[in-house]
């Protein structure tokens, strides 16, 4: 009995701890029913059937760009499997490719470098739900609760325009979506339609998904022609980049590699990526695939 008792106590928490009571979402459901227009029956029963999940809080908390080792990173991303395939998308889709090249300025290597590591080019767009991590980010990760809660705005922005299933599109504990792993703002701000049907989808349109992601970089300060990074053998920043050089943005780098500390200089298209992703480890893979594809 106490046994069934426990059973039927943690069955009525997962189905009723929703966010439609939960102190601190009031102010954003007023604000989408007030600024933004939203059906306030609607918005009730979204923040009703959305959940809080640990597992995202969890893996927020202990990201592999800022708990890993440069070298176990690295191995993750540059790996056999993960060259062969990106060379295999690029023949597929290189009319594509070529096509972004020439309109952002963005070489097809790394475009595709960056659809490898956010998704293994389009195979695992993530197994959460995006209404549970921005919901459960939002109003129980109260570090980046502000951050968070403009996304979930964001998200019911986008599913209305983009006439998107709020329920069903899934995506990484951050609430990453698509091919490219957009957030809902970035989705708004900076997904194209590269294949000539007059809408954005980064979920079923790789065409799509490649214009968005060159034009994410394009956008973020991208380079035609400019360097990613520039592997120092002196230790001395001064002998390479002389003052009239200095118009360029470029921030020194150290990895660790296999026992070693190497120096690079971050140029312009380096900070470019990480824009996408802010991590220097990030935007280091991305760089390394990219050149893999070329071999
Ligand atoms: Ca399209």
């Amino acid at each position: 009995m106490k046994y069934i008792l426990q059973i039927i106590i943690f069955f009525s928490l997962s189905i009723y701890g929703d966010y439609f009571d939960h102190p601190n979402s009031q102010e954003t459901i007023n604000e989408l029913i007030e600024n933004y227009g939203f059906d306030s029956d609607y918005v009730e029963e979204v923040f009703k059937n959305a959940r809080k999940q640990q597992k995202i809080i969890d893996s927020i908390s202990s990201p592999a760009e800022f708990t890993w080792t440069w070298d176990r990173y690295k191995n993750l991303f540059i790996e056999d499997k993960r060259i062969k395939n990106g060379k295999k998308f690029i023949d597929e889709n290189i009319i594509t490719l070529e096509k972004a090249e020439e309109k952002f300025g963005v070489p097809k290597e790394v475009i595709v470098a960056i659809l490898g590591i956010e998704t293994r080019y389009g195979k695992i767009l993530g197994n959460y739900r995006v209404l549970d991590s921005l919901m459960t980010l939002g109003f129980d990760y109260p570090r980046r609760s502000k951050f968070f809660k403009d996304e979930l705005i964001k998200y019911f922005l986008l599913t209305r325009e983009n006439n998107l299933d709020i329920y069903k599109i899934k995506g990484s504990y951050a609430g990453a979506m698509g091919y490219g792993q957009f957030i809902s703002s970035s989705y708004r701000a900076y997904a194209v339609d590269f294949d000539g049907d007059e809408k954005a989808d980064l979920f079923n349109s790789v065409d799509d998904a490649i214009g968005s992601v060159a034009n994410y970089l394009a956008v973020h300060g991208w380079k035609r022609e400019g360097n990613i990074v520039t592997k120092l053998l002196v230790n001395d920043i001064r002998n390479l980049y002389k003052p009239h050089e200095s118009l360029s943005n470029f921030i020194s780098l150290s990895f660790n590699e296999d026992g070693k500390d190497v120096n690079f200089i971050g140029d312009d298209n380096f900070i470019a990526i990480t824009k996408y992703n802010r991590s220097h480890f990030y935007a280091m893979a991305v760089y390394y695939l990219s050149e893999e594809f070329k071999k």
